[in-house]
């Protein structure tokens, strides 16, 4: 399939680090338009947003998961940004970190006018957790599409890969505003320019509110 972004210089390559945001009332003013990349801790939420936006270091990608527990927000231009959502779901979380999470992502989603659409990146090796059905379930609730990423695919071989993807897709396809999931290795770059193609065409709609 061929696309603008195969013959155009990668646009999300644009993205700076803009502002952080510790609480919800500290998020920048709801306009132009944005997507979230969330996931549970160590999925690769990081390394896919070095790599989408060809950043060697963009996202900080880290070995101890459940760092981050703010929202970092990525300017593309004026009017486009992608938002870092805090990791979910690591073992030695807080029940303070669990309530967290769990309230301030979908408070995020239900008060962004201007949020576009969800990336929710899963290991491939281990998709669809529990806290992955729950934000899932939030989004569904607000009609927000869904993105899911499978990450790391190059820990698994070609058939294996497969299978994992089939197994993902057959338990996905009963929630509407989900996509099919697409792929990806961080490490590789395989599979990038669908998900830029997705993230792109998110960043078009912009209702000028
Ligand atoms: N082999 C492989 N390792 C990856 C890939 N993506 C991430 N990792 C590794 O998985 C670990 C967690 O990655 P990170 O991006 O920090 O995950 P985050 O917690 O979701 O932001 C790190 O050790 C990464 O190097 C990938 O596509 N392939
Ligand atoms: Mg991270």
């Amino acid at each position: 399939m061929s696309s603008m972004s195969d013959s155009f210089p990668n646009p999300l390559q644009a993205a700076r680090f803009w502002r952080a945001a510790a609480a919800l009332a500290h998020l920048p003013p709801d306009e132009g338009a944005e997507v979230a990349f969330a996931g549970r801790s160590n999925a690769g939420k990081s390394s896919a947003l070095n790599t989408l936006t060809g950043q060697r270091a963009l996202a900080r990608v880290s070995k101890t998961p459940g760092r981050t527990q703010e929202l970092l927000f990525f300017s593309i231009d004026e009017r486009r940004r992608l938002v870092d959502l805090p990791g979910y779901g690591y073992a030695a979380a807080s029940a303070a970190q669990r309530r967290d999470w769990g309230e301030v992502i979908p408070a995020y989603f239900a008060s962004r006018r201007c949020l576009r659409g969800l990336l929710l990146f899963m290991d491939v090796r281990h998709s669809l957790q529990v806290a992955d059905r729950q934000l899932l379930e939030a989004a569904a609730r607000l009609s927000l599409p869904v993105q899911p990423v499978l990450t790391k695919a190059d820990k698994l071989a070609r058939g294996a890969l497969l299978t994992a993807m089939r197994e993902a897709q057959a338990r996905l396809a009963d929630m509407a505003v989900v996509l099919p999931p697409l792929a990806l290795s961080s490490l590789s770059g395989a599979g990038a320019q669908a998900i830029r193609d997705r993230v792109w065409d998110w960043l078009q709609h912009d209702d000028g509110g």
